[in-house]
């Protein structure tokens, strides 16, 4: 299945760029919206201190790392509270169940708590604003994660269009739900990222590469890496490829050059290593291995591990749809994001 033979795009790569440029533009978050999410933050951190004194609220996701996309009314919220292990589910899905009687008294809408769920989590609507809040318990993880990507965000500006540009289309082509065999949204920044840092000429360094000057243990894990983002501001500037090229190069990879066989994607080391470094070699209970991409700090979670032969034959063919309108169109824009 590799067809790739060799020949770049025949669009104007100028004028595609200006196109995909002012596309980016509108995906990103209205002040508005910022503002919104802002104040429900505050609100439902202000309610959660109030019950659980001395507690640690935190905003973690798209909404506090720079890539969230325009109509995405969701926000995520971390409750830290002491003497809570990180694998103790159980006490976390209790918290999760008093955090929702809390929301219900406080008036929110549609409070479900799932405290039996992979991550305990309840979630609710800020009726006011429609705002969809999830809370979860000592996710400390998915803060470090958060940070992280933030950082990565702050050093080049290419790395958030490219991921608003890369979600957009996977939303439109519905391979962007990870309950359904495809990839998170947290998974495609990851494989963004990786094709910014393994450029020719790298666009991103590797922060878990460099002296760590921020570090944190969670649970058995230990998240370090070099968040002096203001000295790495300008890294990847000796690159001049814009957006388009980007873009191309993204899905050429995924499409022609990426090795589904042997390969794990990692951004920790800034490049790929063997599924026999990680033992991902065979299918073990559900986790299938056949997508590898490892997290940046829970070495032992594969973001891939929910995609199945059907729905990696899928992918693969939307990747391969993707860069082969970017390679024969001169003008690929509305066929690329085209409703699935
Ligand atoms: P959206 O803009 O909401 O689509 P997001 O980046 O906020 O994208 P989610 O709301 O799904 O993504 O998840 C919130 C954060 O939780 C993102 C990341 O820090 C963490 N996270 C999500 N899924 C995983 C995962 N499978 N493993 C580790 N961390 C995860
Ligand atoms: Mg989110």
């Amino acid at each position: 299945d590799r067809q790739h033979d060799g020949r770049g795009p025949r669009a104007d790569m100028e004028a595609l760029n200006a196109a995909l440029m002012q596309l980016a533009d509108s995906l990103m978050p209205t002040p508005e919206e910022r503002a919104t999410h802002q104040a429900a933050f505050e609100a439902v951190s202000s309610l959660l201190q109030a019950r659980w004194p001395g507690a640690r609220v935190h905003l973690f996701g798209s909404v506090a790392n720079g890539l969230s996309v325009r109509h995405n009314n969701d926000i995520d919220v971390c409750l830290e509270l002491e003497g809570i292990e990180l694998d103790d589910t159980a006490a976390k899905g209790e918290v999760a169940v008093a955090v929702g009687e809390l929301m219900e008294a406080a008036g929110m809408a549609d409070v479900l708590p799932l405290p039996k769920a992979r991550v305990p989590v309840v979630k609710f609507v800020v009726p006011k604003t429609g705002t969809k809040v999830d809370v979860t318990v000592n996710n400390m993880l998915a803060c470090a994660n958060t940070k992280l990507l933030a950082d990565y965000c702050a050093i080049d500006g290419r790395l958030a269009p490219l991921v608003a540009l890369v979600k957009h289309w996977a939303k439109s082509r519905a391979v962007n739900d990870a309950y359904r065999g495809t990839l998170s949204s947290y998974c495609y920044v990851l494989m963004c990222i990786h094709l910014l840092q393994t450029r020719p000429v790298p666009v991103l360094p590797v922060l878990q590469q460099l002296p760590p000057t921020f570090r944190r243990t969670v649970g058995q894990w230990t998240c370090e890496f070099c968040d002096d983002v203001a000295s790495l501001r300008g890294f990847g500037a000796t690159n001049r490829e814009n957006l388009a090229e980007l873009l191309w190069a993204f899905f050429e990879y995924w499409a022609w050059r990426h090795n589904y066989t042997h390969d794990v994607v990692s951004i920790r080391l800034g490049g790929c290593l063997h599924k026999d470094d990680k033992d991902w070699t065979r299918r073990i209970g559900n986790e299938r291995h056949l997508v590898c991409i490892e997290d940046p700090f829970e070495l032992s979670h594969d973001l891939g591990r929910t995609v199945d032969r059907q729905t990696r034959a899928v992918l693969h063919k939307e990747f391969t749809r993707a860069a082969t309108l970017l390679r024969d169109r001169m003008d690929p824009m509305d066929e690329l994001f085209q409703h699935y």
